[in-house]
């Protein structure tokens, strides 16, 4: 009997996934099907040059799932299930600040991080901790209500977290206990029959519509799943033209004729769900809850902090002014600054050191004993060194942000007054009990390295170490 490794389970995952996603929300699988026509179509118009950013093989099977979890314990658990599947806590991103309305959360990426296995398959989970502890969100009372309900929860069997732990040990698992892992796994995330304690619910409510989703049930479930496709712009199009409302913007960079940089993503409420309720009498009604959504993505080149830094401050300008001039559209305001500030190629993004490439010697260059220049700007001008661009393989606060609250339905609570509790990274890893990566410590690693080939090819180790 063979063994199925990490990377067959993590692509097995997310393909079981997707088809219980699929049937859960209706909605989800027109999104898939309208992703692949379009990736189809860009490939068909635009040819290899569509393929930049991933072959096509990996954009179309290209997923990335949203979870949330209520406490420390839960997380770690969590992160034993998808170290199992070869995917690490990347980053650490604060929602509560990046949100105006109430989102009481904190967040890490579940992914794989070296190049094969993101090429075999990049599958990522963004996961969201909820903060019971932020006094701005919850007072004392409902904070220790909230801690004892979820410390009486228990989220993964017992048997799933043993199989998982074999898995990241042995690197692998026999064929039939893969099997079982991935039927407890994907079960562990299926929307939960169980009645709703409708007063709890709505109590958690009233604070924040993600609260009472994360705390007010005893199970969590996939939230979203999100496919990734080559032209967003026109996939929105096709979502409006099928009558899918979708939100009013399509979250991070503008649309414009220069690189894509980072992540653009946009998504549209699902449709409200049937679920039983108990009422405080103790009978069982119907409801319906309406929290999950459909979410679609584009991927460009991943920035480094330099150019993460300009994106920040060019975010910062459109806002400033969209303010003074309300009747403008964000969207053209978003491409006017990106054309005034943002370089218009992939070779002033790599001179600039403003994105993460890999390296690599021109087959082509110069053979005449002549020296090579001792930059990347002139080194790729002169055609010493090709680039390929690095894909981003994360998130951005704003636009997770923009996408939780697009689709909450109220602004729930929060008390300004109060001090937030403060979390970081470091905090992050101790509560999952692994480290939480750095991101650009990733890309640099991945950039570092091609680059240290090319200094030794060309005989340049002191100018690119
Ligand atoms: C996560 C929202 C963030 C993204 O793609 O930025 C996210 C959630 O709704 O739980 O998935
Ligand atoms: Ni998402």
């Amino acid at each position: 009997m063979s063994a199925i490794s990490q990377w067959q389970l993590r692509a097995a995952f997310a393909a079981r996934l997707s088809e219980m996603y699929g049937q859960e929300v209706p909605a989800y699988t027109t999104l898939v099907d309208v992703s692949r026509e379009v990736n189809e179509d860009v490939l068909r118009a635009r040819g290899a040059d569509a393929e930049r950013l991933g072959s096509i093989g990996r954009v179309t099977a290209e997923r990335h799932g949203a979870i949330r979890v209520g406490t420390p314990r839960e997380l770690a658990q969590v992160a034993r299930v998808f170290g199992a599947l070869g995917m690490h806590p990347v980053g650490f991103y604060d929602l509560r600040e990046a949100a105006a309305s109430a989102v009481p959360v904190i967040s890490t990426a579940f992914r794989p991080v070296d190049g094969e296995e993101l090429a075999r398959n990049p599958f990522r989970v963004f996961t969201s901790l909820l903060t019971p502890a932020d006094p701005r969100f919850f007072d004392p009372d409902l904070r220790a209500r909230l801690e004892t309900f979820l410390a009486g929860r228990e989220l993964f069997p017992p048997e799933l977290l043993a199989l998982a732990d074999r898995a990241e040990a042995e690197k692998e698992l026999p064929e039939d206990d893969a099997e079982r892992f991935l039927q407890l796994a994907v079960g562990a995330f299926e929307l939960s029959g169980e009645p709703v304690d409708k007063a709890w619910y709505e109590t958690l409510e009233r604070v924040s519509a993600v609260a009472a989703d994360i705390g007010g049930v005893r199970s969590t479930h996939i939230n979203h799943l999100t496919p990734r496709v080559l032209d967003i712009d026109e996939l929105y199009r096709r979502m409006t033209d099928r009558g899918i409302e979708m939100i009013d913007t399509i979250q991070g960079p503008p649309a414009w004729k220069g690189p894509d940089v980072l992540l653009r993503q946009t998504s549209f409420r699902a449709l409200a769900e049937p679920r039983a309720m108990r009422t405080p009498d103790g009978s069982v009604v119907s409801g319906a809850l309406r929290v999950r959504f459909g979410e679609v993505e584009a991927r460009g080149i991943a920035l480094t902090r330099e150019g993460r830094a300009l994106y920040d401050e060019l975010l910062g300008h459109i806002d400033e002014q969209a303010n003074r001039n309300p009747a403008e559209a964000r969207s053209e305001i978003a491409r006017a600054v990106w054309e005034r500030h943002m370089p218009g190629s992939e070779e002033e993004l790599a001179a600039e050191q403003l994105a993460y490439f890999t390296y690599r010697p021109a087959d082509d260059r110069p053979r005449d004993g002549s020296r090579p220049p001792t930059t990347i700007g002139e080194l790729l001008r002169q055609g010493w060194v090709r680039a390929e661009p690095i894909v981003y393989e994360d998130f951005l606060p704003r636009s997770a942000a923009g996408i939780f609250q697009s689709n909450l339905s109220g602004e729930g609570t929060r008390d300004n007054d109060q001090e937030g509790t403060a979390y970081d990274a470091a905090w992050l890893s101790g509560a999952i009990g692994r480290d939480v990566l750095d991101p650009y410590a990733l890309y640099t690693r991945q950039q570092s390295s091609s680059l240290a080939h090319v200094a030794r090819e060309l005989d340049l180790t002191d100018a690119l170490g």
